[in-house]
């Protein structure tokens, strides 16, 4: 069975005017679905393609395989992005997670501060992530399509820091964006879900 572009869990214009739906038309419509064509071409009469996604970007790591890995985890990542986000969202962390995110990180600023800072210097495209590894909460930045799952973490959250994400809402003003992600999309509930 071929790979297939998940559902957005929204409309493509409930994050407007943070990030519009021309961007989603754009990352959603173009870029994440391109992933998915590739991926099912590279893959195409062999073993991979009746894997489980997470089961062809852990054998592609290991094999080397980067045309498939990348492709494969970019659909993982991107799909991941999307639940990361959500309309009216953003603010502090409820629950179980922002209980966490405070023994952990001392508060939630301080957590906000290595995030920010994560998702600003990651150079050139990538990811940054809250990441469960060995039971602690973590801030770490990915460049590319590099995820948790190859390095043993668990992903609890994901913010895209191609340029894609970003530049026709914001342009070149990443750090403009990170803070909106922050203060207007995050979905905590997403990231408790994924702590449970
Ligand atoms: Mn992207």
């Amino acid at each position: 069975m071929a790979f297939e572009l998940p559902a957005l869990p929204y409309a493509r214009d409930a994050l407007a005017p943070h990030i519009s739906a021309n961007t989603l038309d754009f990352h959603y419509g173009k870029h994440h679905q391109a992933y998915v064509t590739n991926l099912n071409k590279l893959v195409e009469g062999k073993p991979a393609a009746s894997m489980p996604l997470e089961e062809a970007i852990k054998k592609s790591w290991t094999d080397k395989d980067m045309g498939v890995f990348n492709n494969a985890a970019q659909i993982w990542n991107h799909t991941f992005y999307w639940h990361s986000m959500k309309p009216n969202g953003g603010g502090k962390p409820t629950g179980e997670i922002g209980e966490r995110i405070t023994r952990d990180f001392g508060s939630y600023e301080a957590f906000a501060e290595q995030f920010k800072q994560a998702g600003a210097t990651q150079f050139g495209s990538g990811w940054a992530w809250l990441v469960l590894d060995g039971g602690k909460l973590k801030v770490t930045k990915t460049p590319n399509a590099e995820l948790p799952l190859t390095a043993g973490q668990k992903a609890l959250l994901t913010m895209d820091v191609w340029e894609h994400a970003y530049y026709l809402d914001f342009q070149n003003r990443r750090p403009d964006y990170i803070g909106t992600f922050l203060d207007k999309l995050v979905n905590w509930e997403f990231a408790n879900k994924n702590l449970a």
